[in-house]
């Protein structure tokens, strides 16, 4: 019985020790010129292979041609909470990827990474940023379109990437197969939101084929739908108006740098067709056929990928040919 309490204590002791070393605080966005980090090279990324914010500032990186030390942090979905370890809370008190750092100065926010990136771009490499103030505008305005912010559950009428994370449960349900119970709990004692965890455990023992009776989950997917299909009728007004091929025209910019990795997203979530295809937002579905043209999709995406999303997005396919239910509760 003592022994019992002892070890009861000594958890407790160990658990109250390691969370206090492992606290999480929100961070101020931009250039934090008064924090410096370890660093080798001028630019370095801390970054994740899933996460739509890194993906975002490794395009642009690869548009800007600027070389970087990457340095890949887990996030649950890939393998552990790599992000809310002592030594990635060093660089980034918050606990999220993507954080940019400049000559050992953190940047912080995806999209004020890119704003940052975009004046050092390489001899060779356009700025993507127009000269036009106009245009200048009008890019800001569709990075915010696409940009993570806020409480994106409860905000995605706002912007196309807060409508998004909805829109991936059906993956992180196939991807969480290939993640131990014990890896995804160690959230329930240290990630700063504690939805996650419960989200992944409870995806978990439900299984991918079982989504279909998950209601709040179908139920959010569906309004993600509406609210990524209302972004997108915006977008393909925009791309209409300017004649393309870019957001700007035929200026390629910041702008579309952004709004990439949301119809990325949509291709490894097997929910392109429901939303852009030939008949459905064609000057979309022309837009991302070019933006896959691209070396930096190459570079940034393709290259950067991890074998459990492929595996992830290869299960979910099969699961929706094989699962008429799931595929109706995914909108077809
Ligand atoms: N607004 C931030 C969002 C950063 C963010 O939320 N990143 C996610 C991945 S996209 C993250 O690191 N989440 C922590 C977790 O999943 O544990 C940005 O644009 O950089």
């Amino acid at each position: 019985m003592t022994g019992l309490l002892y070890l009861i204590g000594a958890a407790i002791g160990w658990w109250a020790w390691e969370r206090s070393h492992r606290r999480t605080h929100p961070v101020p966005e931009g250039l934090q010129s008064d924090i410096s980090l370890p660093h080798q090279e001028e630019f370095e990324l801390y970054h994740n292979a899933l996460s739509l914010c890194s993906m975002k500032t490794r395009v642009c990186m690869a548009e800007l041609g600027i070389a970087y030390r990457s340095h890949h942090i887990d996030l649950i979905e890939t393998g552990s909470y790599e992000n809310i370890g002592r030594r990635f809370l060093a660089v980034n008190p918050a606990g999220t990827v993507p954080v940019l750092v400049h000559r050992g100065h953190p940047v912080y926010e995806s999209h004020e990474q890119i704003r940052y990136a975009a004046a050092f771009a390489a001899p060779g490499y356009p700025s993507l940023v127009p000269d036009d103030a106009d245009l200048r505008q009008r890019m800001e305005e569709w990075i915010d379109r696409s940009s993570l912010t806020g409480d994106p559950l409860a905000e995605g009428e706002k912007s196309a990437a807060n409508a998004i994370p909805a829109m991936t449960v059906p993956l992180f349900a196939t991807m969480i197969e290939r993640i131990p119970v014990d890896k995804i709990s160690e959230g329930l004692l240290f990630h700063f939101d504690k939805r996650r965890p419960v989200m992944f455990l409870v995806l978990k023992a439900l299984g991918i084929d079982r989504l279909p009776s998950l209601g709040p989950a179908v139920a959010m997917h569906r309004k993600s739908r509406a609210q990524l299909a209302d972004h997108l009728d915006a977008l393909e007004a925009e791309l209409d108006r300017g004649g393309g091929p870019w957001i700007l025209g035929e200026q390629y910019s910041l702008a579309d740098v952004s709004w990439l990795v949301i119809f990325e997203r949509l291709r490894q979530v097997d929910s392109l067709d429901l939303l852009v295809g030939d008949d459905l937002r064609p000057r979309c579905a022309e837009y991302w056929a070019k933006l896959r043209d691209r070396p930096a999709y190459r570079t940034a995406i393709l290259d950067c990928s991890h074998p459990t999303i492929e595996y992830g997005t290869e299960r979910l396919r099969a699961a929706k040919a094989n699962n008429p239910a799931l595929r109706q509760a995914l909108g077809g």
